[in-house]
C-alpha cells in the first residue's frame, strides 16, 4: 500500500515538473523575444543617432528634454507624420525585417537617426 502511494506520487510529480520546465524554457532560451534597444532624445538629438539591432528588437525612444516635444517619424518609409511626445514620455517600435530605417523628427527636420536591422 505504501509503495503504491509513493509510485502514484512520483507519477504525479513528474508531469508537473515537465510542465514547469516547458513553461520556463522559452524564457530561458528565447532571450531575443523581448530584446529592446534604447534611444534617448536630448538637446535636439537622437542619442545614439545610429544603432544596429537584430530583427525582432523593440526600440524605445525616450524624450529626456526639459520642455521640448519631438516625434519619431519614418517619413522615407511612407509613414504618416508621427504624433509628438513630450518630456518623460516614450514611443516604441518593433523591427521584424532586416533593412535600413532612416527617420526624423517631424517638427525638427535636422534631427535624424537611422535604425539598421540585421
Ligand atoms: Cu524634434
Amino acid at each position: 500500500m505504501r509503495l503504491t502511494n509513493q509510485l502514484a506520487g512520483t507519477a504525479l510529480v513528474l508531469p508537473v515538473l515537465l510542465l514547469l520546465l516547458s513553461l520556463a524554457a522559452p524564457a530561458l532560451a528565447g532571450g531575443n523575444a523581448t530584446a529592446q534597444a534604447q534611444v534617448e532624445i536630448r538637446d535636439f538629438k537622437f542619442i545614439p543617432r545610429e544603432i544596429t539591432i537584430k530583427a525582432g528588437t523593440t526600440v524605445r525612444w525616450t524624450n529626456n528634454e526639459k520642455r521640448q516635444y519631438h516625434s519619431v517619424w519614418f517619413e522615407q518609409a511612407g509613414d504618416p507624420e508621427a504624433p509628438y511626445f513630450f518630456p518623460g514620455e516614450s514611443v516604441e517600435r518593433t523591427f521584424d525585417k532586416p533593412g535600413v530605417y532612416p527617420y526624423r523628427c517631424g517638427p525638427h527636420p535636422e534631427m535624424t537617426g537611422v535604425i539598421t536591422v540585421e
